[in-house]
């Protein structure tokens, strides 16, 4: 790989194995629970993400929202919800708080099929609920929160699944304790560009200095990120320089400081930023 060129690498294989594993769990559940990374709300899915889910009904879920400027988050919510017709949460895995929420919504969501279940004469049973999303976006942390008040691990289910561990988050919903991967398919290289700014793609399919300098140049003028490094102008050349971090022939170390960028930018010390453009 070229180093100093920006391109993230994909291979499209992998993604049609992991779209195929992803449409045979999603056969097992009656509502599904997308997770964005509330940083790129458009770019931590697909455009035609239904293409890929079908028509179960669907929760979104702006995760990593301790992250994002909320002003600009709020907008999104609108959006999102006008645009795909989904009920929006606002997560912060890491405080959690907003769960019942997520947990409320996911049972209203299912009722119609539950009742469709009653109507043709069979018991009702607990909804069935899955977490899907990108690499990263906090899948695992939100199935951690939403099973830890329940210990209830239920086993597979006769007849629905084998292999797969349910857990009883309440009488009226059960869900997946694995998460589905939407993979984050490059076809699309901002799209790309933008998932490998929040860690979404694998560290080997890119470098990171063309990744860094993407980054500056979409937080160029910023006062926060400005006033972070101290600099003029934000380029891993000035911030190299600021730092101190010099190579022999005084050289700016423009690779490490572009791995220390990428690092400040991921742990919120930049910022609060949403790097996808709200459509008009
Ligand atoms: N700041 C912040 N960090 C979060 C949040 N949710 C998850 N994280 C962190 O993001 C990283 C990824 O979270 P995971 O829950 O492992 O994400 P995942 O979607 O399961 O990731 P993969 O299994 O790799 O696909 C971890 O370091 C989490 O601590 C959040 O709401 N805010
Ligand atoms: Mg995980």
């Amino acid at each position: 790989m070229k180093k100093d060129k920006l391109h993230i690498h994909w291979y499209p294989g992998h993604i049609a194995k992991a779209e195929r594993q992803l449409k045979e769990k999603l056969n097992l559940v009656d509502v599904i629970i997308e997770v964005r990374d509330s940083r790129i709300p458009l770019s931590s899915s697909y455009a035609n993400i239904e293409k890929l889910l079908g028509d179960k009904p669907r929760l979104l879920l702006l995760n990593k929202a301790d992250l994002a400027d909320k002003n600009e988050l709020n907008k999104w919510t609108e959006y999102l919800r006008a645009t795909t017709g989904c009920p929006v949460v606002v997560t912060d895995a890491k405080s959690a708080k907003d769960l019942n929420q997520v947990v409320k919504l996911a049972v209203e969501l299912s009722e119609e099929k539950i009742q469709a279940l009653i109507a043709k004469g069979l018991l009702r049973r607990a909804a069935r609920a899955m977490v899907v999303g990108m690499p990263n976006v906090g899948k695992s942390s939100i199935i951690n929160k939403l099973t830890k008040s329940s210990k209830t691990k239920i086993g597979a289910k006769a007849g629905v699944t084998r292999q797969q561990q349910w857990v009883r988050i309440n009488p009226k919903l059960d869900l997946l304790d694995t998460p589905g991967i939407i993979p984050t398919r490059q076809d699309n290289q901002q799209q790309a560009v933008k998932l490998a700014f929040v860690s979404s793609v694998s560290e080997n399919a890119y470098s990171p200095e063309p990744v860094a300098r993407a980054l500056l140049e979409m937080l160029k003028g910023k006062r926060s990120v400005i006033e972070y490094y101290n600099v003029g102008d934000l380029t891993l050349e000035n911030i190299a320089m600021k730092r101190n971090w010099i190579l022999k022939g005084e050289q700016p170390d423009t690779e490490r400081t572009a791995i220390y960028v990428l690092k400040d930018f991921r742990e919120g010390r930049l910022g609060l930023f949403i790097l996808d453009e709200l459509p008009q």
